[in-house]
């Protein structure tokens, strides 16, 4: 497995990485001088290129459900959210209208005098007014930074670039990392420069070990922050047992494991002294609950505790 600095000096920073880098620091020591926890959310898959000039690649599932609905729940308990997600994949607030096609949001009226207008169907109205006051309520704070990336590499230069900001602000900072981060990826100096030609035959590749930041975050980037990782699996007889061993390895402060399958109804929050499971109830999720409203108070109170011992 390649080292970290390897990693980083085989591959290059993602477009105008320089100015968000510069955002986060801003939003960062903006939101610090108020005195406001700060939590980084990462969201969604990251894509891995088969090709420089890339055609084909390597994706995952996520669809960034978990970072969205977490991003919201944070901003609800006063916190500023830097949300870096994948690009087009569910970001707060919009998420709720992501399944609805906007224009079936809106109807035309027109006038006797033959001028058209257009409003908000009523059949929408209620839904979109609650979401449009926490919008909105956000915009006005100012406590929402969304930062996009799109593959592996843009995630890992952005995720150390918040790291490091997140470092003079000490344990105020968490760093909530729910993106779905790919294990494999292929050096920037062995992808071929164009498409992969099927004339060719059979197409075998070899991938390599992406290096864990969870490694030099916790021990160099952010090392006060009270970081929070997630473990995902598909065989709940591994789950608890690799999220254990996470801990121990990186010695951070939380893992949250969760099944694939299972992951909206149930998840297990690891710490080095015990194991917590959220469980959402039928009604519960009937009612329209999301369990990230549970993980999200849950962590906020451990934030609490490690802020006031640290
Ligand atoms: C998660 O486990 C997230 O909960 C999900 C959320 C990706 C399952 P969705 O976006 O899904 O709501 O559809 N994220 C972390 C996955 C991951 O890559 N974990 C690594 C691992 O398990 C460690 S950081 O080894």
């Amino acid at each position: 497995m390649a080292d970290w600095t390897t990693y980083f000096e085989g591959s290059n920073p993602p477009e105008k990485y320089d100015e968000n880098r510069t955002r986060i620091q801003e939003f960062v020591s903006r939101h610090s001088k108020d005195g406001r926890r700060l939590v980084l959310v990462t969201s969604g898959g990251t894509r891995v290129p088969l090709e420089s000039r890339t055609v084909r690649f390597i994706d995952n599932f996520s669809v960034g459900t978990r970072g969205s609905v977490s991003a919201e729940n944070f901003l609800a308990q006063g916190y500023a959210v830097i949300f870096l997600h994948r690009l087009n994949s569910l970001e707060p607030f919009t998420r709720h209208f992501s399944r609805v096609n906007f224009l079936d949001l809106l109807s035309l009226t027109t006038t006797a005098e033959g001028s058209a207008d257009v409003q908000v169907d009523p059949q929408h109205t209620a839904r979109l007014v609650g979401v449009l006051q926490r919008y909105q309520q956000v915009k006005e704070t100012g406590t929402l930074l969304s930062v996009s990336f799109l593959s592996l590499s843009d995630y890992l230069y952005l995720l150390r670039a918040a790291a490091e900001a997140f470092s003079h602000i000490g344990p105020a900072a968490m760093l909530y990392l729910a993106a779905a981060v790919s294990d494999f990826y292929i050096p920037h100096n062995e992808l071929p420069e164009h498409k992969i030609q099927s004339a060719n035959g059979p197409l075998q590749i070899t991938m390599q070990m992406t290096p864990k930041m969870l490694s030099p975050l916790v021990k160099e980037w952010a090392p006060q922050a009270f970081t929070v990782s997630f473990k995902l699996e598909t065989d709940t007889s591994i789950l608890i047992k690799k999220a254990k061993q996470a801990l121990q390895k990186y010695s951070h402060q939380v893992v949250i494991a969760n099944i694939l399958e299972t992951r909206k109804k149930t998840v297990t929050i690891v710490t080095r002294q015990e194991e917590q499971v959220l469980l959402m109830s039928d009604s519960e999720l009937e009612a329209g609950m999301e369990i990230e409203e549970k993980i999200i108070a849950d962590l906020v109170k451990r934030h609490e505790k490690f802020c006031q011992e640290s």
